[in-house]
């Protein structure tokens, strides 16, 4: 049967090249991948375009195993050979197969165990697995014909990770997308694999660990949900989190390129932030403001050198902690501020306070109060609207 199969070959090769022969037929150019690349746990398509081994136009021929015409699929170290590949269908004369590359014992994520399985078996056409280092390449020989042998070499590379929030900006109540991009950490081209995120935030330095999934089988770009609380604190993919943080994504990349070295690694980052879903000028109300004694009873007609309180009431319209700076300014009939004081706190949820400033007015006259709610004096913000009120001291 080899024989026949051969006899066969033989006389169509040597009636192509008694003619002069179509360009795909050029011997120097029939091997194909389907990257020029590789990371160390990639699949490789293989392709060999051989019209004179079609041998049965009516059945699918195969080649790389017969004798002297094998196919070797190798690296500086280690080989497959032969390997089968097998035609696509009966009349095409393209032949394919698949070649799993497994790496080299190594440690991806720092726990101080190696995750990959080194190993070199099969036969083809889509059962070999071969052992391939950080660099250098892998190379796909055909012996064509009697002393022509055809080789195609491709690349293999590690590649530096990349990581994004899917969104610059969250709103309480959103859900975070962090992605990752790391082929490298596809370690099992037919397998779901899955990478270590760090999440932390502002308010949780902390921060939590979390898996991401990757998004198929062979795609070496991972996924994760995070959601955020304000209320409790950081566990599983939630993380604590306040309007206003930064949100902060870290992932360590321990399968870097040249010129790192093998056992370097590199904290790739990426931040978002969170924001309040309530418009900044509504998140705190502010009662009308009011002149009373010291008591707390409102005085309507106040006196010089009587000491009053200027009382309001504040309330978050949040169900979470605000930082807020209360600001109290009293300006004379020219405008000329007489007075400026302010108080710096923290509400709770829902929390109203009752704020009250003592003003001792000196000189009689018309007098505005005005009142601001900020949420600091560093970096204002207004979280209300001004309130102001006018008064005559007698
Ligand atoms: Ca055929
Ligand atoms: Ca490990
Ligand atoms: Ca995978
Ligand atoms: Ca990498």
């Amino acid at each position: 049967m080899l024989l026949t199969t051969l006899s066969i070959f033989s006389f169509l090769l040597l009636s192509v090249f008694a003619e002069e022969i179509p360009d795909y037929f050029n011997p120097y150019a029939p091997i194909f991948t389907d990257k020029e690349i590789y990371t160390w746990t990639d699949k490789v398509y293989i392709t060999v375009v051989a019209p004179s081994w079609n041998a049965n136009r009516y059945g699918i021929d195969s080649i790389g195993t017969q004798d002297s015409h094998f196919i070797k699929i190798y690296t500086a170290a280690h080989s497959l050979e032969p390997y089968k590949l097998t035609e696509t269908e009966p009349n095409s004369g393209v032949f394919t197969g698949e070649v799993i590359l497994t790496g080299f014992l190594h440690d991806v994520d720092n726990d101080g165990k190696p995750d990959t399985n080194p190993r070199t078996v099969g036969n083809g056409p889509t059962n070999g697995f071969l052992e391939v280092d950080r660099d250098g390449g892998l190379t796909i020989s055909f012996e064509f014909a009697e002393g022509v042998v055809l080789t195609y070499s491709a690349l293999i590379s590690w590649n530096i990770g990349e990581i994004n929030f899917g969104k610059e900006i969250y709103l309480i109540g959103e859900f975070a997308q962090i992605i990752i991009i790391d082929p490298d950490m596809n370690l099992n081209p037919e397998a779901v694999d899955q990478v270590n995120v760090e999440i932390y935030s502002d308010s949780d330095i902390a921060g939590i660990l979390v898996n991401a999934i990757e998004t198929e089988e062979d795609s070496g770009l991972f996924k994760a949900s995070i959601s955020f609380t304000q209320n409790t604190v950081s566990s599983g993919n939630r993380i604590f989190a306040l309007p206003g943080d930064a949100i902060y994504g870290k992932y360590e990349d321990n399968t870097l390129p040249s010129p790192y070295s093998i056992q370097d690694d590199l904290d790739v980052k990426t931040e978002s932030r969170l924001e309040s879903d309530v418009p900044p000028i509504q998140r705190i109300s502010h009662e009308d403001i009011f002149v009373a004694d010291s008591f707390g009873v409102p005085i309507l007609e106040p006196t010089i050198n009587q000491q009053l309180q200027i009382v309001s009431m504040i309330r978050n319209n949040q169900n979470y902690f605000q930082s807020f700076a209360y600001i109290i300014q009293v300006k004379d009939h020219d405008g000329t501020v007489v007075s400026l004081s302010w108080i710096q706190g923290e509400l709770t949820s829902d929390q109203s306070l009752e704020l009250s400033q003592s003003w001792t007015p000196t000189v009689t006259g018309s007098y505005i109060i005005e009142t601001f709610v900020w949420n600091s004096l560093k970096d204002p913000i207004s979280l209300s609207p001004k309130s102001s009120l006018s008064y005559i001291i007698q």
